[in-house]
């Protein structure tokens, strides 16, 4: 089986509120395996930008109402788009809204995947702002999403796309960073200078991998090449990186 995360950085321009990559996904879909396959996809421009406006991660209050049903709509638009891209090529891809089905401080319930891909569907579901027992409302991001579906399904191979050629041992666009081309799971000190200039989102991120690392190898290569997919695929030479 194959998980794959189709990163916000990917599929949007994170700068321009809902600014989609259409043929950027759809290169994407047309190397995707048709079946014995997850599709996660972030939220980019679609959600980050509405969710920081309106302090989504702070929890409920009542002047985030409407900002919070606009993140509702902004994302089932981009995964309607999504979920197009993967039908055109075949691909039976079912979504999986998390808002619908996942409240967060509750034990995610993930049984409806079982049944897709008993039934040979591929479950396309994504980070969603979502309902929380403790704080009203919340953020569930699809990191959290591909590591509870590792957990559960133990992919063969999990692959993270994002919009540069992997991970770097420091901010990408500084000249001093390179790609690492294998990171270990495992923390030791040697790893940890090499990746020790990892910031934001992406140091929070090599941790998910790391831990999804126990349960399938993990790759992360660049979107805009989507033909590395069938190179990882097929245990064919890639440009990226390797969590193991
Ligand atoms: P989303 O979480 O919205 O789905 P994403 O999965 O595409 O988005 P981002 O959170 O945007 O991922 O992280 C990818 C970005 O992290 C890249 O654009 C890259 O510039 C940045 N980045 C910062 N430091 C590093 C690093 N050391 N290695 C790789 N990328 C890094
Ligand atoms: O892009 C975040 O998910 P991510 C979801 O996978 C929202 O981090 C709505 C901001």
């Amino acid at each position: 089986m194959l998980l794959i995360k189709l990163g916000g950085s990917v599929i949007s321009n994170k700068k321009n509120y809902r600014d989609y990559r259409e043929s950027v996904v759809r290169g994407i879909a047309k190397n995707l395996p048709k079946e014995d396959l997850i599709v996660v996809h972030g939220a980019g421009s679609f959600g980050h930008i509405l969710a920081d406006e309106f302090k989504i991660t702070d929890g409920f209050e009542e002047w985030k109402r409407l900002g919070f049903a606009k993140i509702e709509r902004d994302m089932l638009d981009l995964n309607l788009r999504i979920l197009d891209a993967l039908v055109s090529e075949d691909i039976p891809a079912v979504s999986m809204p998390p808002h619908s089905f996942i409240t967060m401080g509750k034990s995610m319930n993930l049984d409806i995947f079982d049944f897709l891909l008993e039934h040979g569907f591929v479950p396309l579901t994504f980070g969603d702002a979502v309902f929380d027992v403790k704080r009203g409302i919340n953020i569930l991001s699809g990191d959290i999403l591909m590591m509870e579906l590792a957990k559960r399904y133990r992919p063969d191979k999990t692959i993270f796309l994002t919009d540069v050629d992997g991970i770097y041992t420091g901010p990408p666009d500084r000249e001093d960073s390179s790609l690492i081309r294998e990171l270990p799971r495992h923390l030791d000190p040697e790893t940890e200078i090499k990746v020790s200039d990892v910031t934001g989102g992406m140091d929070l991120k090599i941790s998910v991998m790391r831990e999804i690392a126990n349960y399938s190898k993990v790759y992360v290569i660049n979107g805009f090449h989507p033909e590395r997919i069938r190179a990882v695929l097929n245990d064919d030479d890639f440009v990226g990186t390797v969590v193991l």
